[in-house]
């Protein structure tokens, strides 16, 4: 059984689309980020990185122990190839897969969380102009590099549906407060249109739309704590003892 340990962003719904294409079981673990479940001791054991999403199959192919896995592209490969669906073995086709995963988590993730980062911050914090119009440029021209990839094949790793198109979806759906204009991008917008339209899709997009937090409610000196731990994460110190 693979329990995933999940909060429903475009990282986490990844790995939920590709379940749920897949069909295989799996249990979600709820790790709130909003109230810092991803420092508790149990999920840093799996992810050091304290960033969700991370897995644990307790029953991995070579029958041993638990095997816990971070970094979702990471987790991506592992369960397409449990499943032996949607990551194509052959050479050729398995490094096109490969180079697109690498390209979400280095470049499509990272920049337009940075972009949304930037534009939602308020005044108080200065003038973010730069920042924004260097990571808005940043996420147009990646619409611009998925649009010429797909001018001439159905698929970003070609005629096959895969975990590259998995990985890369759930950024795109909030094109529209991504500042884009999808008519800009017409072989994007038939491969968006495609993929939103299948079922394991919106199965693994729909998972955790009830996990949600009402600050609301929480005490100032609640707030206070929760702000400490989340905002301005720095490095966290290594135990006594270690090997030096
Ligand atoms: N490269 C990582 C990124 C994961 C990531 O950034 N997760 C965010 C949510 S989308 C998170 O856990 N944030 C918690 C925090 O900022 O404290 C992956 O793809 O797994």
């Amino acid at each position: 059984m693979i329990e995933l340990h999940y909060w429903p962003t475009p990282n986490g719904k990844k790995v939920t689309i590709l379940l749920e294409e897949c069909g295989l079981p799996y249990r979600v673990v709820e790790c709130n980020i909003g109230k810092g479940d991803q420092f508790t001791d149990s999920f840093l054991a799996v992810n050091p990185n304290n960033r969700m999403p991370a897995m644990i199959d307790t029953e991995p192919a070579d029958g041993g122990e638990p095997l816990g896995i971070f970094e979702s592209g990471a987790i991506m490969m592992y369960i397409a190839e449990k499943a032996g669906q949607f990551y194509p073995q052959d050479v050729r086709t398995r490094y096109d897969v490969n180079q697109w995963i690498i390209w979400q988590m280095a470049n499509q993730g990272p920049k337009t969380g940075e972009y949304g980062h930037f534009r939602r911050l308020k005044d108080t914090e200065g003038d973010q102009s730069y920042a924004v119009t260097r990571f808005g440029d940043e996420v147009n021209r990646m619409y611009g590099v998925m649009n010429n990839r797909l001018y001439d094949r159905r698929y970003l790793a070609g005629d096959t549906y895969t975990i590259a198109d998995m990985i890369c979806y759930p950024w795109t759906v909030s094109w529209e407060q991504q500042g884009q204009d999808i008519e800009e991008f017409p072989y994007f917008k038939r491969w968006f249109e495609e993929l939103s339209e299948r079922p394991g899709v919106q199965r693994g997009m729909a998972v955790g739309s009830d996990m949600q937090n009402d600050y609301s409610k929480l005490s100032d000196e609640e707030k206070g704590r929760l702000r400490a731990l989340l905002y301005n994460q720095r490095a966290r110190p290594a135990p006594e003892g270690g090997l030096l």
